[in-house]
């Protein structure tokens, strides 16, 4: 690597897991996601604020923001057709990730249905048989096999060109799927609306930014109330509906004298069975044998989210952690799924004994051993990479291993079914507090990780801010990581919380920052503020809810985001979305969209800034309800110290 300047670690990363080992890797001369940012500047301008165009072989085309240059592409498209359309094609993208992860976990369940798997069955047949009457399945006298063979034929369904809208769509209140249907973006097929995304923006087909935005949209909505809802159900019914468990997080949760294998990606399928397979006793005696205390299974990004949620799985990091986990000199295995799995995984894990197993025949690594994941084989699939990862053990250099921290505990497994059990079954307890001001509303603080910004802080201050401030938080993928790394996710951190959330909390025993799952399991959010909705008899637009994405950087974060504008929840990024050259598309998603659905998108790098805008809004939204409200001209930021 080339001599450069280093940035302080304290600017890279609020945690000190993170801070430790990136210290390590600079003196070990092996490249960091950091690293490559560096290298990386200065980025495209263009790209940037999404004026760049490679859709057809006229171009590539490219805008001038200034005004000096070409204002239209050689086909004659404009900044506002091209940022439109750049959009819209990250949303497919990440609404068809999420819900290809779906159908995955839809085969599984099919073909468990059928009979046809090993290592899997119906954990949760009470959830299974709930959701087969709410889809207008007959459930009564039929056995579990016949009301999962048809339930899978239903989803599947949704996947497809057969229906007028998906299943999921009847869970909104009736003013919001009338709404959906006034405006055309009511979602009809998860497939069906990311194809169409392609379609339209191809050269020469859809021309008019706010028709594609609007399609974007029903794209999004695809996801949420679709594939990645799908993915939740089914991996509930599956794997088990979450419940409250404590567990550890950072990197603290690798062991010195343990094999320790890490399960990173976003699909439980494999994951899950994994699991299991680690408590086989001749892979735990093979490790005896190699002098290993035993085997210590730890999670990374979603997957991990997913384990933790159901199984208590310590969390070992979110998305920047994935390079570092391996820096440890402590991590045998790293077993990948897909999705946020940095390529440069197998180049680190070369300076180490680290074998990285992928297992998806849709993700394939240079420089990684790949099982292939089948269904039918799953135990017996699942032994075999816990046993690779064992033997790895006997190549592991002591010297080299520094585990930097102790761990952190957190609780996690608040599913909604979970929150509405500690409730009492209904979710009047939570409206009565929200409506009498002890609670001020709630927010979902969600998604990545960036390495443009101070890894955590982001997800750590908002959070801080909104609790203290009496407002629930509800946090899933790498947010949710970052608040437990911070002490934020234990019943304890209700002291952190204002006067009245803290009261509600204590008298729960639940921390104010409740877990909610993986990035699919943003459906959870969706599920619960629907459920709210519909207790008041309001559309959620009304509701005093917010949604938050400070450090995102994926393709599904957009979609997510989308989804959550589009079914009525006001949002702020954390991250500028490449939207700011065209001024059309900027206002539109940024004013002009509260008008159409009742909600927008802002955005606000500074977290403390970010609380201001959102807890604005939850005053307003109160005050419109005729609830108790705070005069928003009083709720300022703190002056900055620094
Ligand atoms: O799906 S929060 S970095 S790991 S995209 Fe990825 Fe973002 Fe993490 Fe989970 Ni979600
Ligand atoms: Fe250029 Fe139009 Fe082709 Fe895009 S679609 S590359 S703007 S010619």
């Amino acid at each position: 690597m080339s001599t450069r300047e280093f940035k302080d670690v304290r600017a890279l990363s609020i945690a000190s897991d993170a801070q430790q080992m990136i210290e390590v890797a600079r003196a070990e001369g092996i490249e960091t996601v950091w690293d490559r940012l560096a290298a990386q500047q200065p980025q495209c301008g263009y790209c940037a604020l999404g004026v760049s165009c490679r859709n057809c072989a006229m171009g590539p085309c490219r805008i001038d923001p200034f005004g000096a240059g070409p204002q239209k592409g050689v086909c004659g498209a404009d900044a506002d057709v091209i940022v439109a359309r750049n959009l819209g094609r990250t949303i497919a993208a990440g609404s068809s990730a999420h819900s290809d992860h779906g159908r995955d976990i839809l085969e599984v369940f099919a073909a468990t249905a059928h009979g046809e798997t090993n290592g899997y069955r119906i954990t949760d047949e009470a959830k299974l048989m709930r959701l087969a009457a709410e889809l207008g399945i007959a459930t009564d006298g039929r056995t579990t096999t016949a009301v999962a063979v048809e339930l899978a034929d239903l989803l599947m369904e949704n996947y497809g060109t057969r229906r007028a809208a998906l299943s999921f769509v009847e869970r909104t209140p009736k003013v919001r799927q009338d709404l959906w249907d006034s405006l055309g973006v009511t979602p009809r097929g998860i497939d069906r609306e990311s194809v169409e995304m392609l379609h339209r923006t191809h050269m020469g087909v859809d021309n008019d930014y706010v028709n594609i935005l609007l399609h974007g949209l029903r794209t999004s909505l695809a996801d949420g109330w679709g594939g990645s809802m799908i993915a939740t159900e089914l991996s509930d019914i599956l794997f088990g509906t979450p419940s409250p468990v404590v567990s550890t997080v950072n990197l603290g949760t690798l062991k010195p004298d343990m094999v320790n294998i890490a399960l990173h990606g976003h699909n439980p399928m494999l994951s899950d069975v994994i699991v299991q397979a680690a408590e086989d006793p001749d892979l735990i005696a093979l490790a005896h044998e190699l002098g290993a205390a035993g085997i210590n299974l730890v999670g990374l990004c979603c997957t991990g989210n997913e384990l933790l949620m159901r199984r208590g799985v310590p969390m070992a990091g979110n998305h920047l952690m994935q390079e570092l986990a391996i820096t440890t000199g402590a991590l045998e295995a790293m077993v990948v799924d897909y999705q946020c799995i940095m390529p440069s995984v197998t180049d680190v894990a070369k300076c180490y004994h680290t074998v990285v197993i992928s297992t998806s025949d849709k993700a394939k690594f240079p420089g990684a051993v790949h099982m292939s994941f089948d269904p039918s084989r799953g135990m017996e699939i699942g032994r075999d990479i816990v046993r690779r990862g064992v033997e790895a053990f006997a190549n592991r250099n002591p010297s080299r291993v520094r585990i930097p921290v102790e761990p952190v505990q957190l609780m996690a497994g608040f599913s909604v079914e979970a929150i509405l059990g500690a409730l009492g079954g209904t979710p009047a307890p939570l409206v009565e507090a929200i409506a009498d001001g002890r609670i001020r509303g709630a927010v979902g603080v969600v998604g990545c990780n960036n390495p443009k910004l101070t890894q955590d802080y982001g997800h750590v201050t908002l959070t801080r801010r909104l609790i203290e401030n009496d407002i629930l938080v509800l946090v899933t993928g790498c947010s949710a990581v970052a608040n437990g790394k911070a002490g934020q996710m234990m019943p304890a951190a209700a002291a952190m919380a204002g006067p009245g959330l803290r009261a509600t909390c204590e008298a729960l025993g639940i921390p104010p920052v409740l877990h909610m799952g993986s990035c699919v399991d943003n459906t959870r959010i969706l599920v619960l503020a629907a459920a709210l909705a519909n207790h008041l008899g309001v559309d959620i637009s009304q509701l005093p809810l917010a949604g938050a994405a400070p450090e995102w950087y994926s393709e599904k974060a957009v979609a997510i985001g989308a989804y959550v504008v589009a079914s009525g929840i006001t949002t702020v990024l954390g991250v500028e979305p490449p939207i700011f050259g065209s001024r059309n598309v900027t206002g539109l998603l940024a004013g002009g969209l509260d008008d159409v659905v009742g909600a927008k998108f802002a955005v606000e790098a500074d977290p403390e800034r970010a609380a201001v805008i959102i807890r604005r809004h939850l005053e307003a939204k109160r005050a419109a309800l005729g609830l108790p409200a705070i005069d928003v001209d009083t709720i300022v930021a703190p002056v900055a110290t620094a």
